[in-house]
């Protein structure tokens, strides 16, 4: 088995494609040494052992649960960026229509009072982590996490999510983790693929 089980996949847009909301040095560093980092190390970590035969959502709920903390620390944010950068598209889309709106308007009030809720959960993840957009029996719901967790570990849906690990937002906003959140939900997210995301 080669070494190269786990392969970072390409970007869905160029690499200044984002800018200004997210600027080209900072999609340079986040995938090509970020997210290819984190391949890396799960090649290597993982090789030998059952992780390597496994898909790459195999690999993070067993090593989750098996507290195979490294493996799952590169696996769990393999993933994680891979959802992080394809919920994205240059100019986004300003709202989500049909059953995804409908099912934020059911679960969080309105639109706008989603977006101020997940930006208030992105602030209250102490430290590195993320706050995922998760499907769930009772409809949708906010949930920050810390470092790389995520809802697939827990068994969750995942619908969309934001890295507020520090390198995501520092060199475009500083300190400023909110407007950071802010400028992505107002700017960057592609609803219809959040929206295909649904059950
Ligand atoms: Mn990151």
């Amino acid at each position: 088995m080669s070494n190269q089980k786990f392969i970072l996949p390409d970007l869905p847009f160029e690499q200044n494609d984002l800018a200004p909301i997210i600027s080209s040095d900072t999609v340079g560093l986040h995938y090509g040494k970020h997210h290819q980092a984190y391949f890396t190390m799960l090649n290597n970590l993982s090789e030998g052992t059952k992780y390597h035969e496994m898909s790459l959502d195999d690999v993070v709920v067993s090593s989750f649960n098996d507290g195979a903390q490294k493996i799952f620390n590169n696996a769990g944010q393999a993933w994680n960026h891979i959802i992080y950068w394809d919920q994205m598209k240059p100019g986004g889309e300003k709202m989500p229509s049909g059953k995804m709106l409908e099912m934020i308007n059911d679960s969080f009030e309105s639109f706008d009072n989603f977006k101020e809720q997940f930006t208030q959960q992105s602030v209250g993840v102490f430290g590195s982590g993320w706050c995922w957009l998760v499907q769930n029996d009772n409809g949708l719901e906010i949930k920050g996490m810390p470092n790389a967790e995520n809802p697939l570990a827990y068994g969750e849906h995942t619908l969309m999510g934001i890295d507020v690990w520090e390198h995501a937002y520092y060199l475009d906003y500083k300190n400023v983790r909110p407007d950071y959140v802010k400028a992505i939900l107002d700017g960057l997210i592609n609803w219809s693929f959040v929206s295909d995301r649904l059950k």
